[in-house]
C-alpha cells in the first residue's frame, strides 16, 4: 500500500503535484470502473459548464463522503494520511467530484487555481489540495489533466469568467508558461494526482473515441475552515477509513450479488 515518502514530500512542496501510479489497483479501479459506469444518479446529477469555445465539461459533485465506494475512497488513510502530511495539519472532506470526459464532445477545463474557486468561499489560506484518481486511462489524446510544474509558488492569481468557468487572468498565465515547465499527466486507471490549490492546471477537449473519468477527491485543513458560509463544508471531523476497507467494500457487494 502506498506510504508517502520524505522524497515525495519535498517533491509537492518544489512542484506542486505528485503523481503515484498504483494508488489504487486493478481490483478496485475495475469496481470503480463498473460502478461509476452504471451509477445512474451519478449521471443524473451530472452538470455541464462550457469551456471558452462552447465545448461541455461535464461532471457531478458532492460534499458528504458516504459509505458508497466513492466515499470509502475518499475517506481511506493511503489519501488522507497523505494529505494531511502534505498539507501540515488535519485535514477534512471539502468535496468529491467524478469527471466525465465523453468520447468526441468532452469539453476542456480552462487554465485555473482551484484556489481561485475557493478563495471566494471564504477560506483564508490556500491549504488545500485534491487528489485526482484515473477511473479511465488519461492521455493526450483523451484530454489529461496539465500542470505547470511549480507554479503554485506564484501565489492565487485572479479568475475571471471563461465561458461558464473561471479561468486564471491569461496575462499572468502566459508569463508562468515562460518560466515552468508544462507537464502532460499521462496515467493508468488507479494513479493518484496529488496537486496543490494553488497549482496551474488544465485539460484539453476529448475528440478521441475514449473516456476520461475521473474521481477528484478534494480536501481542506482544519485551520482553514471557511469564516462564512459556503457551498462546501465547514470542519467537521473526517471519518477516515483503513485502506483495507475499499476491498471490503467490493467483497460486501460481491455476497450480495451472490446472495
Ligand atoms: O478533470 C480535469 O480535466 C480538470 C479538473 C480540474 O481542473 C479541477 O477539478 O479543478
Amino acid at each position: 500500500m502506498f506510504k508517502l515518502t520524505q522524497e515525495l514530500a519535498q517533491q509537492f512542496q518544489r512542484d506542486g503535484y505528485i503523481v503515484v501510479p498504483g494508488l489504487f489497483d486493478t481490483e478496485e479501479m475495475d469496481a470503480l470502473l463498473k460502478t461509476a459506469k452504471a451509477d445512474r444518479q451519478l449521471e443524473q446529477s451530472a452538470y455541464g459548464r462550457k469551456d471558452a469555445s462552447g465545448a461541455v465539461s461535464k461532471l457531478a459533485l458532492w460534499n458528504e463522503p458516504g459509505d458508497d465506494l466513492y466515499g470509502t475512497i475518499a475517506r481511506c488513510e493511503r489519501i488522507v494520511n497523505t494529505m494531511e502530511t502534505l498539507l501540515g495539519d488535519e485535514v477534512y472532506h471539502w468535496h468529491s467530484k467524478m469527471m466525465l470526459k465523453e468520447p468526441l464532445v468532452g469539453g476542456a477545463w480552462e487554465w485555473h487555481q482551484d484556489y481561485g474557486y475557493w478563495y471566494n468561499m471564504g477560506c483564508l489560506f490556500p491549504d488545500m489540495a485534491s487528489c485526482l484518481i484515473s477511473v479511465d486511462r488519461a492521455s493526450k489524446e483523451n484530454g489529461c489533466l496539465q500542470v505547470l510544474k511549480g507554479s503554485h509558488k506564484i501565489g492565487r492569481i485572479n479568475h475571471l469568467a471563461s465561458g461558464e468557468q473561471a479561468g486564471a487572468d491569461m496575462e499572468r498565465v502566459e508569463q508562468a508558461m515562460q518560466r515552468f515547465e508544462l507537464v502532460h499527466c499521462e496515467t493508468a486507471p488507479g494513479t493518484g494526482i496529488f496537486f496543490h490549490g494553488n497549482t496551474l492546471h488544465r485539460s484539453d477537449q476529448n475528440r478521441s473515441p475514449n473516456s476520461r473519468w475521473s474521481l477528484i477527491c478534494t480536501y481542506n485543513t482544519k485551520h482553514n475552515s471557511p469564516y462564512k458560509p459556503s457551498r462546501h463544508a465547514a470542519y467537521a471531523p473526517l471519518k477516515r477509513v483503513p485502506d483495507s476497507a475499499v476491498k471490503e467494500w467490493i467483497g460486501r457487494q460481491g455476497q450480495l450479488v451472490g446472495a
